[in-house]
């Protein structure tokens, strides 16, 4: 797809986010001075988009120190300077050597995390997708066997994208299902293996230590896999999801976050606060329910789509 493009569904992606708090910004200093009630506003919105207080702190401390000199618009001006310090700050935080080293290894191997209905099979779905239209040779493998649906519903995403799903029976054990897999990527020199786990088992601390159990036999078979663990995020569930964020982080390494349904929620700012207080990279965004809707997430492009009239 071409960049225009993508960066049109970004756009579309995001109105909900431009129609309520993004605007409301852009009109608040419209006829107005730069006084601590414009700039208390300014707070307010960014805290109702779900950016965090602590996030929210820092963009303001930085707006506070560049009071606007001269200017023929002040709205524009404060938008510009909040666009910047916003790009900044998402930038400051990702920290991406591992993108730049993606696919270096053969086979590379991705495991995605997260609670239930974030997100998990569509973006291997859509991921997968991606990758098979670069060329690569994909598997996927259906770590979670915790529901049968579970395993047609990656098995429906193989065949609508054309790739390979090493599965079991629902109710198998998935470490012998991601040893299968990862025996299948080895053999049949897979360069991208995407593995999916369950979202939800009876407990909480059952699901941690089933993660850790599979982390362990992919290790097992690869010492430097899995290359990526990306933790699946959902946007509209805000500060619940970085609550999330935080158990699984304790529980096991976390490479980067998928924030998903981005176009689902006016509150998409928890982007910012999740790189903030948590410290991991956005490695990817959904924007909608479209292969591509899914898009690595850059800084500059995602707040100029976000700004963007
Ligand atoms: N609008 C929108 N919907 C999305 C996006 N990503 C996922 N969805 C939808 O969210 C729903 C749940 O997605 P799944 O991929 O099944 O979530 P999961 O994490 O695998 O869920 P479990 O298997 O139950 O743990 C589906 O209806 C997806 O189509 C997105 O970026 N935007
Ligand atoms: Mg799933």
């Amino acid at each position: 797809m071409a960049v225009g493009a993508f960066f049109q569904r970004l756009k579309q992606g995001l109105s909900k986010n431009r129609e309520s708090w993004v605007q409301k910004i852009g009109t608040i200093f419209q006829n107005r001075q730069w006084d601590e009630q414009s700039l208390d506003e300014m707070e307010e919105s960014l805290i109702s988009a779900d950016v965090g207080v602590k996030a929210t702190d820092k963009l303001m401390a930085a707006l506070r120190r560049q009071a606007p000199g001269e200017t023929e618009d002040l709205a524009q001006d404060m938008s510009a300077k909040l666009q910047a310090a916003m790009v900044e700050m998402l930038r400051g935080s990702v920290a991406t050597p591992k993108r730049a080293r993606r696919l270096s290894a053969q086979p590379w191997v991705i495991i995605f995390l997260g609670v239930n209905g974030v997100g998990k099979t569509t973006t291997i779905g859509k991921l997968a997708a991606q990758y098979r239209n670069d060329g690569k040779k994909v598997l996927l493998v259906a770590g979670d066997t915790f529901r049968a649906a579970a395993i047609e519903q990656l098995d429906a995403w193989g065949q609508r994208v054309g790739v390979d799903v090493v599965k079991h029976k629902a109710g198998a054990d998935p470490s012998a299902v991601v040893f299968d897999g990862m025996q299948a990527a080895k053999s049949r020199n897979v360069d991208v293996l995407l593995i999916d786990t369950a979202g939800r088992l009876h407990t909480k601390v059952h699901l941690i230590e089933e993660l850790k159990k599979i982390r362990r036999v992919i290790t097992r078979e690869l010492a430097d896999a899995p290359h990526e663990t990306l933790l699946v995020l959902d946007a509209s569930t805000g500060q619940n999801g970085l609550q999330q964020a935080r158990v699984f982080k304790e529980a096991t390494d976390i490479s980067g976050i998928v924030l998903t349904k981005l176009d689902g929620t006016a509150k998409g700012g928890v982007i910012i606060s999740i790189q903030e207080e948590l410290g991991v990279p956005v490695e990817y965004i959904g924007v909608g329910e479209e292969v591509e809707d899914l898009q690595p997430f850059e800084a500059e492009s995602f707040v100029q789509a976000l700004f963007e009239k």
